[in-house]
């Protein structure tokens, strides 16, 4: 046992995110699997952080249960620093860091989440607009993107940090539901540095598993 426990799916978005960052440092951590569909581990999941959304980090050490993506890879780069560093400690290059990882988590990451929410409602329960207005909202993202990755390796440059812990999941499976046009070179190159990467390939391979769960339309390939 470690002191950190990962309360996370192996499928879930925002749990890549985290996985990435732990992965990148090799930080020792034991994973649990929360199902969110029992209704008795959902208690459980609620009784650490009543939102009830995944990740959560518990930090038996310091009596922490941190949920929030962003600010779980915030407290591993604070608590246990490794060679990759996620937040830049040269302030401007950190809010410009934090400012990617918002772009990608509110303006490509939830829309995405929106598009993939809508297949699981039951027909009466759509929500065209919502959908259309989601893809509207990544279509500005991905020209975002586009722009800014002609000039960058990373998110921020040379180094690897949280926008790219941020970036991985977004950009996977926004390709997914909303692909990538011919117009979208730099975002594919991205796309495919962050897949060899290898904490973002060993989050893949060990969701690989999973991916029959996820609810693809039109013959999308996970
Ligand atoms: N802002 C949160 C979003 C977390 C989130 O949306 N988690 C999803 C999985 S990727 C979840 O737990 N969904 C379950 C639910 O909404 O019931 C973060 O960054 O951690």
């Amino acid at each position: 046992m470690t002191a950190l426990t990962f309360h996370y799916h192996p499928l879930a978005s925002f749990c890549w995110k985290v996985l990435i960052a732990l992965y990148e440092n090799a930080t020792p951590f034991t994973p649990l699997v929360v199902d969110l569909g029992d209704a008795d581990a959902r208690d459980r999941f609620k009784a650490l952080w009543p939102i009830a959304k995944m990740p959560v980090l518990q930090d038996d050490a310091r009596g922490h249960a941190v949920p929030e993506s962003t600010v779980i890879i915030e407290y591993l780069d604070h608590h246990h620093p490794g060679a990759t560093r996620f937040i830049p400690a040269d302030g401007e290059a950190a809010w410009r860091t934090r400012l990617w990882d918002r772009v990608y988590d509110h303006y490509l990451h939830e829309p995405m989440q929106k598009i993939v929410l809508n297949r699981l409602r039951p027909v009466d329960g759509k929500d065209p607009m919502g959908v259309a207005d989601a893809r509207n909202q990544i279509g500005t993202a991905y020209g975002m993107v586009e722009r800014v990755m002609a000039q960058r390796r990373w998110a921020m440059g040379d180094d690897f940090t949280l926008a790219d812990c941020a970036a991985a999941p977004a950009l996977y499976y926004a390709n997914l539901v909303s692909p990538f046009t011919t117009s979208l070179p730099h975002t594919r190159a991205y796309l495919d540095r962050l897949m060899q990467r290898p904490s973002f390939a060993r989050v893949l391979a060990e969701a690989q598993p999973y991916f029959q769960f996820f609810p693809q339309e039109h013959g999308e390939k996970v």
